[in-house]
């Protein structure tokens, strides 16, 4: 039932996967005061190595993008030789890595970087309070300048090298779940007037220039993205949103980037103005290799991939929960059932 699961798979010339199950991205605030990946992460990394890929936790490109305590960074020269440790890890038990990279925008707080402005695409907050740090609420965002912008293009561009140089197989993008990629693309929280605003093309604007700064600098084959075309997640809704994302899935489509991951928890949610499913919605727009994740299980996962609905399954929670997750499902072995108390220690 779960057997076209263990089918390696080929994104491109650079890359074949093993098997189909990914391990989703997971923060799990365990990096050192520094922001540097620990021992104890690149051993749980490396237990998890029989993952097609792992995509690593979200880690921020540069100080301002810090929105949770003790997220990993990739912009100084001890974070990228931490995450080293963690690629070489990986790699020694035969897996592969990406790394995801992050800006939170307006969730991030100034608590984290010693104080100064937080952006975002327009002075738009967030309401609500920082997880686990819940005196601290979200301010109102600095709307980024064109200058400001041009910053952060070259930051996330800069910050892909760095993982190549951490010895990363390629990076994932954060695109999703309502930071700050994802602010430039919904109307919520995108008021701006001039050239990164207002219509479908001018929202999608950003998030291209990254991908193409990315590119450049490291090759698509090695670039993947990650988008919540479903506004769900510290971001309102708005069914203007749509047309955004059909622009914006297309002009991908012409990139040839390693895959596209749905960002969503619980990939049975439906969206009007999406007509249905995330992942469904995804298919429709992007012809390409398309990651679905949201609440599977190997099962349903190796349903959803047998009828096309995507072609690779992340996972998230069980790989907390199950260190050999890749093992249990391959000897039909029953699975650990995750719960919240887990996020206190990597096991
Ligand atoms: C997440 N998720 C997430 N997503 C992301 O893009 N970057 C991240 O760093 C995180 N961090 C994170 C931490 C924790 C504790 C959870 C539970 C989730 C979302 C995650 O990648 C995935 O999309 C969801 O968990 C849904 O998949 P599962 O868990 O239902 O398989
Ligand atoms: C990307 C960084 C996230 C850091 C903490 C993640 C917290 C995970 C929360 C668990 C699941 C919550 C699901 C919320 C989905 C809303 C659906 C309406």
């Amino acid at each position: 039932m779960t057997a076209n699961l263990f089918q390696p798979y080929t994104l491109n010339h650079t890359l074949t996967l093993t098997n189909k199950i990914l391990m989703a991205p997971l923060t799990r605030c365990m990096a050192d005061e520094n922001l540097v990946p620990t021992q104890a992460m690149a051993d749980y990394y490396a237990r998890r190595a029989e993952a097609g890929l792992i995509i690593s936790e979200a880690t921020i490109i540069r100080p301002d993008g810090q929105g949770y305590p003790n997220t990993p960074g990739l912009f100084s020269t001890e974070q990228i030789q931490g995450w080293q440790n963690v690629t070489q890890a990986v790699h020694a038990n035969g897996g592969k890595i990406f790394a995801q990279l992050w800006h939170t925008g307006r969730v991030a707080h100034p608590h984290f970087f010693g104080g100064g402005d937080v952006l975002s695409a327009s002075a738009q907050a967030v309401e609500g309070s920082v997880p686990r740090m819940r005196e601290l609420t979200y301010q109102t965002p600095k709307a980024a300048t064109l200058e400001d912008i041009e910053g952060l293009v070259s930051d996330y561009a800069q910050a892909a090298a760095n993982a190549m140089e951490a010895g990363f197989d390629g990076v994932e993008i954060h695109g999703a779940n309502g930071y700050l990629i994802d602010q430039f693309l919904h109307y919520d929280s995108n008021r701006r007037d001039d050239e990164y605003g207002q219509t479908p093309e001018n929202m999608s604007r950003f998030a291209l220039e990254v991908v193409d700064a990315i590119i450049a600098r490291i090759g698509a084959d090695r670039t993947a993205l990650r988008v919540s075309p479903g506004a769900y997640f510290n971001m309102g809704t708005d069914a203007r949103d749509r047309a955004v994302f059909d622009y914006l899935l297309p002009e991908l489509a012409k990139r040839n980037l390693a895959y596209v991951h749905a960002g969503i928890f619980d990939d049975a949610m439906e969206f009007d103005y999406l007509d249905g499913r995330v992942s469904s919605y995804l298919r429709k727009v992007y012809p390409k290799t398309l990651v679905g994740v949201g609440s599977y299980s190997a099962e349903t996962g190796a349903a959803a991939i047998a009828e096309s609905k995507f072609d690779l399954l992340a996972i998230g929670r069980p790989f907390i929960a199950n260190p050999d997750y890749v093992a249990k499902v391959r000897n039909g072995e029953a699975v650990v059932e995750y719960n919240d108390a887990m996020l206190a220690e990597l096991v």
